[in-house]
């Protein structure tokens, strides 16, 4: 088990639990690598600050095999499965980087555009969100309204103009009322997930979030695999396979050396040459 009891009731009750470094050190350094050469790819997949900076690289475990075999990490699936109580397939993948001055992401939930423009039935799915730097009150951290599991689609679709790509998917903006995130909060609450980096948030797909513009110099990635159960699949395949999956396969979680089995193998180059 990798979950404790208490985690899985905080989990229960308030829509999302933390587990503290949950990923090594050692873990951590194979995925900078697979960061700074996600970094450099240049596709549909980047989303950029005005800077031309990537802020968010989207389909993740599709351009990298150390993104693939964190999807298959075997904590991950067994905490997800333990949450879900189901088997799981990634219905996106994606890291997002705060950068300094970057985007703000205004309030929303995963799980309202998955189930209006993906067709995904129910918000039976997990946003897996892996911190890779320390997250602290200072570098924008993930901002949680408890408890909003519960709270059925609380967005509203509105045309948006704005849209470069206006196809069927990208004309609506999904914003929800500040008099609706005036209520939830002032019931609920409102959490900054904060810990030290190798943490690891699970969240439902439903819970209300966001987070502000990082003014310090201190980075703050976080990659996150959006997994649903595997009787929860997007119907309509009206978005791209990197945002909204093809493959509905049940996850098989690889071994525990996943991820530093890169790290031997570089090294084992390196001494070979
Ligand atoms: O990492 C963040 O600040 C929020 C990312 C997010 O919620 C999103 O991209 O949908």
């Amino acid at each position: 088990m990798v979950l404790t009891d208490a985690m899985k009731a905080e989990y229960e009750d308030k829509g999302y639990v933390l587990a503290p470094k949950l990923l090594s050190a050692a873990e951590l350094e194979v995925l900078e690598g697979a960061l700074s050469d996600i970094g450099r790819h240049d596709g549909p997949e980047v989303k950029r600050e005005r800077n031309g900076a990537p802020h968010v690289v989207y389909g993740m475990h599709m351009l990298d095999e150390r993104f693939r075999a964190l999807s298959r990490h075997p904590k991950l699936v067994a905490a997800a499965e333990e949450l879900l109580g189901e088997h799981i397939y990634v219905h996106q993948s994606r890291v997002n980087v705060k950068q300094m001055g970057g985007a703000v992401v205004d309030w929303h939930q995963d799980f309202g555009t998955y189930h209006r423009v993906d067709g995904v039935p129910e918000p039976k799915g997990l946003m897996i969100s892996i911190l890779m730097d320390e997250v602290t009150a200072c570098n924008a951290p993930l901002m949680l309204v408890p408890r909003t599991q519960h709270a059925g689609i609380v967005q509203e679709a509105r045309v948006n103009d704005a849209a470069e790509d206006h196809d069927a998917a990208a004309k609506y903006r999904y914003d929800i009322p500040i008099e609706t995130l005036e209520r939830l909060i002032d019931e609920n609450g409102l959490e900054a997930i904060t810990g030290p980096a190798g943490s690891v948030l699970f969240m439902n797909m439903n819970v209300v979030h966001g987070s502000t513009i990082n003014i310090t110099p201190l980075r703050r990635v976080i990659l996150y695999l959006n997994v649903c159960t595997v009787d929860n699949r997007g119907e309509t395949f009206a978005r791209p396979d990197y945002l909204a999956a093809r493959d509905f396969s049940p996850i098989e979680p690889l071994g525990e050396d996943c991820l530093t089995r890169f790290a031997d193998a570089d090294a084992g180059a390196g001494a070979a040459e």
